[in-house]
């Protein structure tokens, strides 16, 4: 289990001028936020083909929400943990540094990151499928099935983006520009698995960046990432941050 932290990796870090951490789920994971495929894995008890896509929920809008609402009360009720903390102060020592997030549980932000990409959405947000307005989840009422919107009465979704639909454009630009000219590219969290965000590291990696993963397990990046650590973001990432400030 190769959780050494090498010289090389930071040196790397300190002559970096833009840094760009593409985060997965498992970041999120030491929060108490359960990931998409792991044990208690969102996805064990429900298929992403079931909920995660518009024709399911115009199928039956009610489970989609009611498994919305499940994992947004759980998002409210966790903390940012010492992995999206590292990543903020990182952001402080680096010259350019993004987070680019598939997450759509907005702990990067209440970690202090300013520079986020949101690739898939925000699940404190809801969008109007009327007047395509968007609705803070703080101002609604989600105890009554499917929340309306205050201005229309149309029905609302969350502003996340489903299975076979487009990300946002401006976000998914960003990703690519950061990926297309970063020194670092860090790989944190994910299983890569779900496009076009797994194909970042990628292009990354052709554009000459150093690859570095942290993930308890190996992943698709794990063949091509100059340093894979084998552990936990919450426990590698202040090391990092601790080495990096000697
Ligand atoms: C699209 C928001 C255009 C909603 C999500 C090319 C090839 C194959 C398929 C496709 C392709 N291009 C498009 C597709 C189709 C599809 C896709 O990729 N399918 C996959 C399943 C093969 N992509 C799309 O549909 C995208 N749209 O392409 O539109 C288009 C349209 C039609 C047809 C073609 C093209 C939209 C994708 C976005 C979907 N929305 N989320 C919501 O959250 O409800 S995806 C969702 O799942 C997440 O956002 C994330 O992206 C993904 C889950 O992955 P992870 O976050 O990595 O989580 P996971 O549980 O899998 O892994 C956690 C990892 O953490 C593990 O490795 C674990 O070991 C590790 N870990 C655990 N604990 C820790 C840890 N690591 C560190 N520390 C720890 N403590
Ligand atoms: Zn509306």
């Amino acid at each position: 289990m190769d959780t050494h932290i090498s010289e090389e990796l930071i040196e790397k870090l300190r002559r970096a001028k833009s840094v760009a951490a593409l985060t997965g789920a498992g970041i999120s994971a030491e929060s108490g936020v359960p990931t998409f495929r792991g044990d208690e894995g969102l996805w064990k008890k429900f298929s992403p083909e079931e909920l995660a896509n518009f024709d399911a929920f115009m199928r039956n809008p009610d489970m989609v929400w009611e498994w919305y609402n499940y994992r947004r009360k759980i998002i409210e009720e966790v903390q940012p943990n010492p992995g999206h903390l590292a990543l903020s102060k990182l952001e402080e020592m680096i010259p350019s540094f993004v987070v680019i997030t598939q997450n759509v549980d907005n702990l990067h932000q209440r970690a202090g990151s300013k520079n986020v990409v949101e690739l898939h959405g925000n699940i404190l947000r809801n969008r109007c499928l009327s007047c395509g307005r968007i609705i803070e989840s703080e101002t609604l009422d989600f105890s009554e099935g499917v929340p309306r919107c205050p201005y229309c009465g149309g029905m609302l979704r969350p502003d996340v983006v489903w299975f076979g639909e487009m990300l946002p454009e401006e976000a998914l630009q960003k990703a690519y520009r950061a990926a297309e000219t970063c020194d670092v590219f860090m790989v944190l969290g994910t299983s890569a698995v779900v496009y076009p965000a797994a194909s970042l590291p990628e292009i990354a990696f052709r554009q000459g960046a150093f690859i570095v993963e942290i993930n308890p397990e190996v992943t698709p990046v794990t063949d091509f990432a100059h340093v894979s650590l084998r552990g936990k973001t919450g426990e590698i990432l202040p090391k990092i941050i601790e080495a990096f400030s000697k």
